[in-house]
């Protein structure tokens, strides 16, 4: 047992700081459990990795869990062992990897994939024996500096071939530990200046190398979702997946429309001047709705912070959009989140588990309410009430065109749209957020403003 002092953590209401007050696993929910709404899912890289390194400083948390690192496979199990601690103690059942997460890369590919293989069967036996589940896996193309002018959309058709090779590994190992997604996160597949850069013929590489990788993977059994992480920047200045709706054009030009998902990543959305929010509903409204890296950025600095989320409010907005797509498939909520540098110990981990944990069932439990509520969705339908009928339904129908919109717009000045009512709806999430049942007049009852209302 490596975090002797941390105790298995429960739910419960008395004021015990290592439990959770808001995430009851087994509560039943809109007919399924809490633990079945949200999928959560521990992130290997940031958990039994990160060290909290930034350009400025080296590392402030020992991840070496008592082994010396010259031993690659030793400290590899104990991370192993390590992370199923975890997952016990906090009730995770899913986790999410990169190939050399697992283990430190050999020096050749041949060594690399020796190591993978040993570990995976360790992992293997530890998930059979205590049924946790692979989410998804993915291939890091993009730390070591073969990857510096990319992998799939690289200038070299030698590191074109490398990135292929680790990919098909990193497909069997999602194979292997039954993962069911694999996700492309392009870190360096993007460019800094157009003086060097064929942009066109990059992008056609990517969906070269992404259309191999489907191809492989259906042909060795794989059945679960591939998904593409969107990020605007960072590592790369413009990077090719800047967001789910970037995303969704390069999937159509390259023909992989329905057969790649999205991985939105909340601290992802907000780095591409989105909200969460926001890129969910694109990805929903687009039929890529997939699985969700549920972090937080601050949005008082320009890069990706990946925080454990404490933001109710988003993390509420973001359970309507779930609920919205009809809860995850093959996807989850994964916490690709790390504590701050200085809070380096192990309490400070759990803390960051327990506090995301929590922010996301509070905002399972508020979406529910806000929906149930029924003001915010009523306002909603209402407000397209004039597409239901008459000239708004021939124009939804197709009956109506300019011809006919000019002649019936001959016959009458139009009114102002109705108020958008903005002010009052944020009012009604508030209420609902902090008082739980609304208490005051019921302003849904109230119609939206009509001409005859007084602007
Ligand atoms: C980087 C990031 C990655 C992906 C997986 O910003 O989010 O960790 O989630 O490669
Ligand atoms: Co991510």
């Amino acid at each position: 047992m490596l975090f002797p002092e941390i105790p298995v953590i429960q739910y419960k209401n008395q004021d015990d700081h290592l439990a959770f007050r808001w995430y009851n696993p087994d509560e039943v929910i809109l007919g399924k459990t809490m633990k079945e709404h949200l999928k959560f899912a521990l992130a290997w890289w940031h958990t039994l990795c990160g060290e909290g390194a930034d350009m400025f400083g080296g590392g402030t948390a020992d991840k070496s869990f008592g082994t010396d690192r010259l031993n690659p496979m030793a400290h590899a199990k104990a991370k192993t062992d390590a992370g199923f601690e975890i997952m016990h103690k906090l009730g995770i059942e899913y986790f999410c990897f990169h190939d050399h997460d697992l283990v430190a890369e050999g020096e050749t590919l041949a060594e690399s994939n020796k190591r993978l293989d040993e570990i995976t069967d360790y992992i293997k036996k530890k998930m059979d024996e205590t049924g946790v589940k692979c989410l998804w896996g993915t291939c890091n193309a993009f730390s070591h500096k073969r990857f510096m002018a990319g992998a799939g959309t690289s200038p070299s058709a030698d590191i074109f071939a490398y990135a292929a090779a680790k990919i098909k590994k990193a497909v069997e190992l999602t194979v292997k530990l039954g993962g069911t997604g694999y996700v492309f996160w392009g870190g360096r597949e993007g460019y800094e200046t157009l003086l060097n850069t064929d942009m066109k013929f990059e992008q056609d590489n990517l969906a070269r190398l992404i259309r191999m990788t489907i191809e492989y993977a259906r042909s060795i059994g794989f059945k679960g979702d591939f998904y593409i992480e969107p990020k605007p920047m960072e590592p790369s200045k413009h990077q090719y997946d800047v967001d789910v709706a970037t995303t969704c054009n390069f999937l159509r030009a390259h023909g992989l429309m329905g057969e790649v998902k999205m991985n939105v990543e909340a601290n992802h959305a907000t780095l591409a001047g989105h909200t969460f929010q926001h890129e969910l509903r694109a990805a929903i409204d687009n039929g890529v709705f997939g699985s969700i890296d549920a972090n937080e950025g601050d949005l008082l600095l320009g890069w990706d912070t990946d925080q454990f989320p404490s933001d109710v409010y988003t993390a509420t907005m973001c359970m309507m959009e779930v609920i919205r797509a009809g809860g995850f498939t093959n996807g989850g909520l994964n916490f690709d989140a790390k504590p701050r540098r200085m809070s380096y110990d192990a309490e400070d981990l759990y803390h960051g588990f327990i506090t995301g944990m929590d922010t996301y069932a509070l905002g399972l439990r508020k979406a529910v309410q806000i929906i149930e509520d029924g003001r915010v969705g009523n306002f909603l339908e209402e407000r397209y009430v004039s597409y239901k009928s008459g000239i708004g339904a021939d124009i939804v129908s197709g009956k109506a065109g300019l011809a006919e919109l000019e002649a019936y717009s001959l016959q009458r000045e139009p009114q102002l749209p109705a108020s958008g009512r903005q002010e009052m709806l944020e009012g009604i999430v508030n209420c609902v957020l902090f008082e739980g049942k609304p208490r005051m007049r019921r302003w849904n009852d109230v119609p939206p403003p009509t001409e005859n209302t007084p602007r």
